[in-house]
Protein backbone atom coordinates (compact mmCIF):
# COMPACT_ATOMS: atom_id res chain seq x y z
CA UNK A 1 0.00 0.00 0.00
CA UNK A 2 2.68 2.59 0.53
CA UNK A 3 5.71 3.18 -1.40
CA UNK A 4 9.44 2.93 -0.61
CA UNK A 5 8.88 6.31 1.35
CA UNK A 6 6.25 5.23 3.46
CA UNK A 7 3.24 7.23 1.64
CA UNK A 8 0.79 5.79 -0.04
CA UNK A 9 1.02 4.64 -3.16
CA UNK A 10 -0.62 6.18 -6.26
CA UNK A 11 -2.56 2.86 -6.67
CA UNK A 12 -3.99 3.08 -3.44
CA UNK A 13 -5.24 6.68 -3.48
CA UNK A 14 -6.91 5.82 -6.68
CA UNK A 15 -8.50 2.42 -5.32
CA UNK A 16 -9.70 4.63 -2.12
CA UNK A 17 -10.60 7.66 -4.55
CA UNK A 18 -12.79 5.12 -6.65
CA UNK A 19 -14.23 3.58 -3.44
CA UNK A 20 -14.78 6.94 -1.46
CA UNK A 21 -16.87 8.44 -5.04
CA UNK A 22 -18.80 5.18 -4.99
CA UNK A 23 -19.86 5.46 -1.52
CA UNK A 24 -20.74 9.48 -2.02
CA UNK A 25 -22.48 9.06 -5.71
CA UNK A 26 -24.82 5.89 -3.99
CA UNK A 27 -25.38 8.22 -1.09
CA UNK A 28 -25.78 11.27 -3.35
CA UNK A 29 -28.45 8.93 -5.12
CA UNK A 30 -30.29 8.09 -2.73
CA UNK A 31 -30.78 11.68 -0.96
CA UNK A 32 -31.90 12.79 -4.59
CA UNK A 33 -30.44 16.68 -3.52
CA UNK A 34 -31.16 18.33 -6.60
CA UNK A 35 -29.44 21.21 -6.31
CA UNK A 36 -25.83 19.28 -5.12
CA UNK A 37 -26.67 17.05 -7.57
CA UNK A 38 -27.05 18.99 -10.66
CA UNK A 39 -24.35 22.18 -9.99
CA UNK A 40 -21.84 20.49 -7.60
CA UNK A 41 -21.71 16.96 -8.64
CA UNK A 42 -22.87 17.50 -12.61
CA UNK A 43 -21.20 21.28 -12.62
CA UNK A 44 -17.95 20.81 -11.14
CA UNK A 45 -17.02 17.28 -10.81
CA UNK A 46 -18.11 16.83 -13.87
CA UNK A 47 -16.33 19.16 -15.24
CA UNK A 48 -13.29 18.24 -13.51
CA UNK A 49 -13.27 14.65 -14.46
CA UNK A 50 -13.82 16.05 -18.23
CA UNK A 51 -10.36 17.67 -17.73
CA UNK A 52 -8.83 14.74 -16.43
CA UNK A 53 -9.79 12.79 -19.37
CA UNK A 54 -8.48 15.59 -21.57
CA UNK A 55 -5.41 15.54 -20.37
CA UNK A 56 -5.00 11.26 -20.68
CA UNK A 57 -6.07 12.14 -24.53
CA UNK A 58 -3.68 15.00 -24.82
CA UNK A 59 -0.95 12.66 -24.20
CA UNK A 60 -1.62 9.99 -26.89
CA UNK A 61 0.18 11.77 -29.80
CA UNK A 62 3.45 12.36 -28.71
CA UNK A 63 3.70 9.52 -26.32
CA UNK A 64 3.50 7.19 -29.64
CA UNK A 65 5.28 9.36 -31.81
CA UNK A 66 8.52 9.52 -29.72
CA UNK A 67 7.97 6.18 -28.01
CA UNK A 68 7.71 4.40 -31.35
CA UNK A 69 10.61 6.21 -33.05
CA UNK A 70 12.67 5.15 -30.42
CA UNK A 71 11.96 1.51 -30.23
CA UNK A 72 12.21 1.42 -33.84
CA UNK A 73 15.54 3.31 -34.62
CA UNK A 74 16.74 1.83 -31.28
CA UNK A 75 17.00 -1.23 -33.12
CA UNK A 76 20.58 -0.10 -34.03
CA UNK A 77 21.83 -2.30 -37.06
CA UNK A 78 19.65 -2.21 -39.99
CA UNK A 79 20.60 -6.14 -40.69
CA UNK A 80 19.56 -7.10 -37.24
CA UNK A 81 16.30 -5.08 -38.22
CA UNK A 82 15.29 -7.61 -41.01
CA UNK A 83 15.65 -11.34 -39.09
CA UNK A 84 15.55 -10.45 -35.59
CA UNK A 85 12.95 -7.53 -36.26
CA UNK A 86 10.94 -9.00 -38.19
CA UNK A 87 10.83 -12.43 -36.66
CA UNK A 88 9.76 -10.80 -33.62
CA UNK A 89 7.55 -8.29 -34.64
CA UNK A 90 5.56 -11.29 -36.57
CA UNK A 91 5.32 -12.97 -33.21
CA UNK A 92 4.42 -9.30 -31.24
CA UNK A 93 1.38 -9.31 -33.67
CA UNK A 94 0.76 -12.89 -33.59
CA UNK A 95 0.06 -13.06 -29.97
CA UNK A 96 -1.50 -9.80 -29.43
CA UNK A 97 -3.98 -10.56 -32.23
CA UNK A 98 -4.76 -13.84 -30.39
CA UNK A 99 -4.90 -12.11 -27.51
CA UNK A 100 -7.48 -9.50 -28.16
CA UNK A 101 -9.50 -11.76 -30.50
CA UNK A 102 -9.87 -14.38 -27.80
CA UNK A 103 -10.87 -11.86 -25.16
CA UNK A 104 -13.96 -9.93 -27.94
CA UNK A 105 -14.93 -13.68 -28.22
CA UNK A 106 -15.28 -14.06 -24.54
CA UNK A 107 -16.94 -10.79 -23.97
CA UNK A 108 -19.39 -11.27 -26.70
CA UNK A 109 -19.97 -15.13 -24.75
CA UNK A 110 -20.40 -13.93 -21.74
CA UNK A 111 -21.98 -10.39 -22.52
CA UNK A 112 -20.60 -8.16 -19.25
CA UNK A 113 -23.13 -4.73 -18.93
CA UNK A 114 -25.44 -6.23 -20.92
CA UNK A 115 -28.87 -5.25 -20.17
CA UNK A 116 -27.63 -2.58 -18.16
CA UNK A 117 -28.31 0.64 -20.59
CA UNK A 118 -27.12 3.74 -18.70
CA UNK A 119 -30.69 5.38 -18.04
CA UNK A 120 -30.84 8.93 -18.12
CA UNK A 121 -27.98 9.16 -20.98
CA UNK A 122 -29.61 9.44 -24.21
CA UNK A 123 -27.92 6.57 -26.36
CA UNK A 124 -30.17 7.14 -29.46
CA UNK A 125 -27.92 10.07 -30.06
CA UNK A 126 -24.76 7.83 -29.43
CA UNK A 127 -25.18 5.62 -32.28
CA UNK A 128 -21.75 4.12 -33.28
CA UNK A 129 -20.71 5.99 -36.31
CA UNK A 130 -20.47 4.10 -39.27
CA UNK A 131 -17.31 1.73 -39.12
CA UNK A 132 -15.45 2.25 -41.93
CA UNK A 133 -14.90 -0.61 -43.93
CA UNK A 134 -11.99 -2.93 -43.43
CA UNK A 135 -10.16 -2.26 -46.90
CA UNK A 136 -10.53 2.03 -45.85
CA UNK A 137 -9.46 0.52 -42.63
CA UNK A 138 -6.63 -0.58 -43.79
CA UNK A 139 -6.16 2.06 -46.92
CA UNK A 140 -6.46 5.19 -44.94
CA UNK A 141 -3.44 4.23 -43.03
CA UNK A 142 -1.37 5.34 -45.11
CA UNK A 143 -1.89 9.07 -44.85
CA UNK A 144 -1.94 11.57 -47.96
CA UNK A 145 -0.91 14.24 -45.29
CA UNK A 146 1.28 13.68 -42.06
CA UNK A 147 0.94 16.76 -40.59
CA UNK A 148 -3.06 16.17 -40.41
CA UNK A 149 -2.87 13.12 -39.05
CA UNK A 150 -0.83 14.03 -36.31
CA UNK A 151 -2.94 17.58 -36.17
CA UNK A 152 -6.66 15.68 -36.16
CA UNK A 153 -4.91 12.64 -33.92
CA UNK A 154 -5.29 9.85 -36.83
CA UNK A 155 -3.53 7.51 -34.61
CA UNK A 156 -3.23 4.13 -37.79
CA UNK A 157 -1.40 7.16 -39.57
CA UNK A 158 0.80 8.10 -37.00
CA UNK A 159 2.02 4.95 -36.43
CA UNK A 160 2.19 3.93 -39.95
CA UNK A 161 4.38 7.39 -40.73
CA UNK A 162 6.55 6.48 -37.22
CA UNK A 163 7.67 3.41 -38.28
CA UNK A 164 8.61 4.62 -41.81
CA UNK A 165 10.51 7.70 -40.08
CA UNK A 166 12.27 5.38 -37.56
CA UNK A 167 13.15 2.91 -40.82
CA UNK A 168 14.51 6.24 -42.51
CA UNK A 169 16.73 6.97 -39.37
CA UNK A 170 17.83 3.40 -39.06
CA UNK A 171 19.02 3.87 -42.98
CA UNK A 172 20.60 7.26 -42.18
CA UNK A 173 22.92 5.46 -39.60
CA UNK A 174 25.20 7.65 -37.38
CA UNK A 175 24.12 10.64 -39.40
CA UNK A 176 21.01 10.10 -37.42
CA UNK A 177 21.91 9.90 -33.76
CA UNK A 178 21.16 13.36 -33.20
CA UNK A 179 17.76 13.18 -34.00
CA UNK A 180 17.30 9.85 -32.21
CA UNK A 181 18.55 11.31 -29.03
CA UNK A 182 16.46 13.86 -29.10
CA UNK A 183 13.93 11.60 -29.93
CA UNK A 184 14.75 9.44 -26.52
CA UNK A 185 14.93 12.65 -24.38
CA UNK A 186 11.68 14.14 -25.95
CA UNK A 187 10.01 9.79 -25.09
CA UNK A 188 11.29 10.25 -21.55
CA UNK A 189 9.96 13.91 -21.15
CA UNK A 190 6.65 12.37 -22.37
CA UNK A 191 7.01 9.82 -19.71
CA UNK A 192 7.22 12.35 -16.86
CA UNK A 193 4.28 14.19 -18.57
CA UNK A 194 2.77 10.86 -17.90
CA UNK A 195 3.48 10.92 -14.58
CA UNK A 196 2.66 14.60 -13.83
CA UNK A 197 -1.43 13.63 -15.20
CA UNK A 198 -1.63 10.58 -13.07
CA UNK A 199 -0.65 12.05 -10.47
CA UNK A 200 -4.06 13.92 -10.87
CA UNK A 201 -5.67 10.33 -11.59
CA UNK A 202 -7.12 10.30 -7.62
CA UNK A 203 -8.41 13.90 -7.99
CA UNK A 204 -9.84 12.86 -11.60
CA UNK A 205 -11.27 9.13 -10.59
CA UNK A 206 -13.07 10.76 -7.45
CA UNK A 207 -14.83 13.18 -9.59
CA UNK A 208 -15.89 10.91 -12.55
CA UNK A 209 -17.29 8.13 -10.16
CA UNK A 210 -18.95 10.21 -8.03
CA UNK A 211 -21.12 12.06 -11.09
CA UNK A 212 -21.56 8.70 -12.54
CA UNK A 213 -22.88 6.83 -9.27
CA UNK A 214 -24.91 10.33 -8.28
CA UNK A 215 -26.38 9.85 -11.82
CA UNK A 216 -26.86 6.09 -12.10
CA UNK A 217 -26.92 5.04 -8.27
CA UNK A 218 -26.14 1.55 -7.07
CA UNK A 219 -27.46 -0.86 -10.12
CA UNK A 220 -23.95 0.04 -11.85
CA UNK A 221 -21.78 -1.45 -9.89
CA UNK A 222 -23.26 -4.93 -11.01
CA UNK A 223 -21.85 -4.73 -14.64
CA UNK A 224 -18.68 -3.29 -13.66
CA UNK A 225 -18.03 -6.35 -11.33
CA UNK A 226 -18.94 -8.39 -14.41
CA UNK A 227 -16.48 -6.37 -16.57
CA UNK A 228 -13.75 -6.95 -13.97
CA UNK A 229 -14.23 -11.02 -14.00
CA UNK A 230 -14.26 -11.33 -17.60
CA UNK A 231 -11.07 -8.98 -17.99
CA UNK A 232 -9.04 -10.76 -15.48
CA UNK A 233 -10.38 -14.50 -16.63
CA UNK A 234 -9.27 -13.26 -20.36
CA UNK A 235 -5.61 -12.09 -19.05
CA UNK A 236 -5.29 -15.31 -17.01
CA UNK A 237 -6.30 -17.28 -20.16
CA UNK A 238 -3.70 -15.48 -22.21
CA UNK A 239 -0.79 -15.73 -19.43
CA UNK A 240 -1.28 -19.42 -18.67
CA UNK A 241 -2.77 -21.43 -21.79
CA UNK A 242 -2.24 -19.08 -25.24
CA UNK A 243 1.33 -17.86 -24.42
CA UNK A 244 2.45 -21.02 -22.99
CA UNK A 245 1.43 -22.83 -25.96
CA UNK A 246 3.17 -20.65 -27.88
CA UNK A 247 5.96 -20.58 -26.37
CA UNK A 248 6.10 -25.13 -26.51
CA UNK A 249 4.83 -24.83 -29.58
CA UNK A 250 7.68 -22.00 -31.53
CA UNK A 251 10.94 -22.95 -29.38
CA UNK A 252 10.18 -26.46 -27.68
CA UNK A 253 11.32 -25.21 -24.28
CA UNK A 254 9.47 -26.15 -20.66
CA UNK A 255 6.11 -23.87 -19.76
CA UNK A 256 6.59 -24.61 -16.27
CA UNK A 257 10.50 -23.58 -15.99
CA UNK A 258 9.33 -20.47 -17.51
CA UNK A 259 6.82 -19.35 -15.62
CA UNK A 260 9.39 -19.80 -12.42
CA UNK A 261 11.93 -18.09 -14.13
CA UNK A 262 10.38 -14.62 -15.21
CA UNK A 263 8.23 -14.17 -11.97
CA UNK A 264 10.78 -11.17 -10.50
CA UNK A 265 9.89 -9.33 -13.55
CA UNK A 266 6.23 -9.94 -13.44
CA UNK A 267 5.85 -9.12 -9.42
CA UNK A 268 7.69 -6.04 -10.35
CA UNK A 269 5.67 -5.35 -13.30
CA UNK A 270 2.37 -6.21 -10.89
CA UNK A 271 3.81 -3.39 -8.93
CA UNK A 272 4.70 -0.79 -10.53
CA UNK A 273 1.80 -1.08 -13.91
CA UNK A 274 4.86 -0.10 -16.14
CA UNK A 275 6.73 -2.43 -18.77
CA UNK A 276 9.21 0.35 -19.48
CA UNK A 277 9.95 0.68 -15.53
CA UNK A 278 9.99 -3.36 -15.95
CA UNK A 279 12.30 -3.56 -18.95
CA UNK A 280 15.85 -4.02 -16.37
CA UNK A 281 13.88 -6.42 -14.76
CA UNK A 282 13.13 -8.97 -17.91
CA UNK A 283 16.52 -8.07 -19.49
CA UNK A 284 18.09 -9.54 -16.43
CA UNK A 285 14.98 -12.50 -16.43
CA UNK A 286 15.47 -13.45 -19.95
CA UNK A 287 19.39 -12.98 -19.88
CA UNK A 288 20.63 -14.53 -16.30
CA UNK A 289 18.05 -16.66 -15.71
CA UNK A 290 16.82 -17.90 -18.81
CA UNK A 291 19.86 -17.69 -21.25
CA UNK A 292 19.16 -15.79 -23.68
CA UNK A 293 21.99 -13.84 -25.16
CA UNK A 294 22.06 -10.29 -24.70
CA UNK A 295 22.31 -9.48 -28.66
CA UNK A 296 18.98 -10.42 -29.13
CA UNK A 297 17.50 -9.50 -25.98
CA UNK A 298 18.69 -5.99 -25.74
CA UNK A 299 16.51 -5.55 -28.86
CA UNK A 300 13.08 -7.39 -28.61
CA UNK A 301 12.80 -6.60 -24.71
CA UNK A 302 12.61 -2.44 -25.19
CA UNK A 303 11.26 -3.09 -28.86
CA UNK A 304 8.50 -4.91 -26.66
CA UNK A 305 7.73 -2.93 -24.35
CA UNK A 306 7.12 -0.34 -26.78
CA UNK A 307 4.84 -2.09 -29.14
CA UNK A 308 3.73 -5.46 -27.43
CA UNK A 309 1.23 -4.87 -25.27
CA UNK A 310 -1.37 -8.41 -25.08
CA UNK A 311 -3.14 -6.94 -21.70
CA UNK A 312 -3.67 -3.68 -23.07
CA UNK A 313 -5.20 -5.08 -26.12
CA UNK A 314 -7.35 -7.42 -23.96
CA UNK A 315 -8.42 -4.43 -21.91
CA UNK A 316 -9.37 -2.70 -24.56
CA UNK A 317 -11.03 -5.99 -26.23
CA UNK A 318 -12.99 -6.20 -23.52
CA UNK A 319 -13.56 -2.58 -22.70
CA UNK A 320 -15.81 -2.27 -26.18
CA UNK A 321 -17.45 -4.66 -25.84
CA UNK A 322 -18.72 -4.06 -21.85
CA UNK A 323 -19.01 -0.20 -23.60
CA UNK A 324 -21.39 -1.06 -26.23
CA UNK A 325 -22.97 -3.29 -23.89
CA UNK A 326 -24.12 -0.55 -21.51
CA UNK A 327 -24.67 2.08 -24.14
CA UNK A 328 -27.06 -0.43 -26.11
CA UNK A 329 -24.85 0.32 -29.64
CA UNK A 330 -23.93 -3.39 -31.85
CA UNK A 331 -21.01 -2.30 -33.31
CA UNK A 332 -21.49 -5.14 -35.92
CA UNK A 333 -18.69 -8.05 -37.16
CA UNK A 334 -16.73 -4.78 -38.77
CA UNK A 335 -17.35 -2.95 -35.53
CA UNK A 336 -15.55 -6.13 -34.02
CA UNK A 337 -12.90 -6.16 -36.74
CA UNK A 338 -12.22 -2.91 -36.83
CA UNK A 339 -11.86 -2.97 -32.82
CA UNK A 340 -9.22 -5.74 -32.91
CA UNK A 341 -6.68 -3.38 -35.89
CA UNK A 342 -7.01 -0.76 -33.66
CA UNK A 343 -6.34 -2.95 -30.10
CA UNK A 344 -3.48 -4.13 -32.29
CA UNK A 345 -2.04 -1.07 -33.45
CA UNK A 346 -2.97 0.92 -30.18
CA UNK A 347 -1.18 -1.47 -28.45
CA UNK A 348 1.77 -1.34 -30.80
CA UNK A 349 1.74 2.67 -29.96
CA UNK A 350 1.39 2.12 -26.30
CA UNK A 351 4.82 3.10 -24.38
CA UNK A 352 4.87 0.87 -21.40
CA UNK A 353 3.87 3.85 -18.60
CA UNK A 354 1.02 3.02 -15.99
CA UNK A 355 -2.33 4.20 -17.39
CA UNK A 356 -1.47 4.40 -20.87
CA UNK A 357 -3.65 1.42 -21.95
CA UNK A 358 -6.76 3.94 -20.85
CA UNK A 359 -5.27 6.86 -22.85
CA UNK A 360 -5.69 4.60 -26.01
CA UNK A 361 -8.50 3.14 -25.08
CA UNK A 362 -9.81 6.69 -26.02
CA UNK A 363 -8.41 6.27 -29.02
CA UNK A 364 -10.56 2.72 -29.69
CA UNK A 365 -13.61 4.29 -28.31
CA UNK A 366 -13.42 6.97 -31.09
CA UNK A 367 -12.83 4.69 -33.89
CA UNK A 368 -15.63 2.87 -33.55
CA UNK A 369 -17.73 5.72 -32.68
CA UNK A 370 -18.28 5.03 -28.52
CA UNK A 371 -18.79 7.88 -26.43
CA UNK A 372 -15.54 7.76 -24.87
CA UNK A 373 -17.60 8.89 -21.27
CA UNK A 374 -18.03 5.49 -20.28
CA UNK A 375 -14.58 5.53 -19.52
CA UNK A 376 -15.70 6.58 -16.89
CA UNK A 377 -17.12 3.35 -16.00
CA UNK A 378 -13.95 1.22 -15.45
CA UNK A 379 -11.77 4.05 -14.46
CA UNK A 380 -11.82 3.48 -11.16
CA UNK A 381 -10.61 -0.56 -11.54
CA UNK A 382 -8.61 0.42 -14.43
CA UNK A 383 -5.43 0.91 -11.80
CA UNK A 384 -5.69 -2.31 -10.98
CA UNK A 385 -6.75 -3.92 -13.98
CA UNK A 386 -3.41 -1.97 -15.22
CA UNK A 387 -1.16 -3.53 -12.52
CA UNK A 388 -2.00 -7.25 -13.68
CA UNK A 389 -2.46 -6.51 -17.80
CA UNK A 390 1.24 -4.98 -17.65
CA UNK A 391 2.71 -8.13 -16.44
CA UNK A 392 0.64 -10.38 -18.91
CA UNK A 393 2.26 -7.17 -21.11
CA UNK A 394 6.24 -8.00 -19.97
CA UNK A 395 5.40 -12.37 -19.72
CA UNK A 396 4.38 -11.37 -23.57
CA UNK A 397 7.75 -9.98 -24.33
CA UNK A 398 9.70 -12.58 -22.75
CA UNK A 399 8.09 -15.07 -24.25
CA UNK A 400 8.78 -13.73 -28.12
CA UNK A 401 12.01 -12.86 -26.67
CA UNK A 402 12.77 -16.67 -25.76
CA UNK A 403 11.45 -17.78 -28.44
CA UNK A 404 13.44 -15.75 -31.46
CA UNK A 405 16.55 -16.63 -28.84
CA UNK A 406 16.31 -19.91 -28.88
CA UNK A 407 14.89 -20.31 -33.08
CA UNK A 408 18.33 -18.41 -33.73
CA UNK A 409 20.60 -20.33 -31.65
CA UNK A 410 21.59 -17.20 -29.03
CA UNK A 411 20.36 -19.18 -25.91
CA UNK A 412 22.07 -21.08 -23.23
CA UNK A 413 20.00 -23.95 -22.51
CA UNK A 414 22.05 -25.14 -19.71
CA UNK A 415 20.94 -21.73 -17.79
CA UNK A 416 17.68 -22.56 -18.63
CA UNK A 417 17.66 -25.70 -17.34
CA UNK A 418 19.45 -24.44 -13.64
CA UNK A 419 16.86 -23.68 -11.66
CA UNK A 420 19.28 -21.46 -9.16
CA UNK A 421 20.75 -19.51 -11.96
CA UNK A 422 20.89 -15.59 -11.74
CA UNK A 423 18.17 -15.57 -8.54
CA UNK A 424 16.97 -12.19 -8.44
CA UNK A 425 14.19 -12.00 -5.86
CA UNK A 426 12.35 -15.40 -5.20
N1 LIG B 1 0.68 -0.01 -17.89
C1 LIG B 1 0.99 -0.22 -19.31
C2 LIG B 1 2.28 -0.99 -19.40
O1 LIG B 1 3.24 -0.51 -18.84
C3 LIG B 1 -0.08 -0.94 -20.03
C4 LIG B 1 -1.42 -0.29 -19.94
O2 LIG B 1 -1.57 0.83 -19.43
O3 LIG B 1 -2.37 -0.94 -20.40
O4 LIG B 1 2.33 -2.04 -20.05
Amino acid sequence: LQDGDGKLSLTTKIIFAMLAGLVLGVILNMAGLETINTHIVGGLFGMIGRMFVNALQMLVVPLVFFSLICGVAGIGDIRILGRVGGKSFGLYLLTTGTAIALAIIIALLVGPGNGFVMDGVDTSGVTAREAPSVWDTFANIVPRNPVAAFTNGEMLQIIFYTIILGVAALMLGERSTPFVQACEFMNELMMKVVQIVMAFAPIGVFCLITKTFTEQGIGLFIPVLSYVIVLVGALFLHLFVTLMVYLKLFSGLNPFIFMKKIRPAQIFAFSTASSNATIPVTLRCVNERMGVNNSVASFTVPFGATINMDGTAIMQGVATVFLANVYGIDLGVGGYVTVIAMAVLASIGTAGVPGVGLVMLTMVLTQVGLPIEGIALILGVDRLMDMIRTAVNITGDAVVTTIVAKTEGQMDMNTYADPTAGDLVG
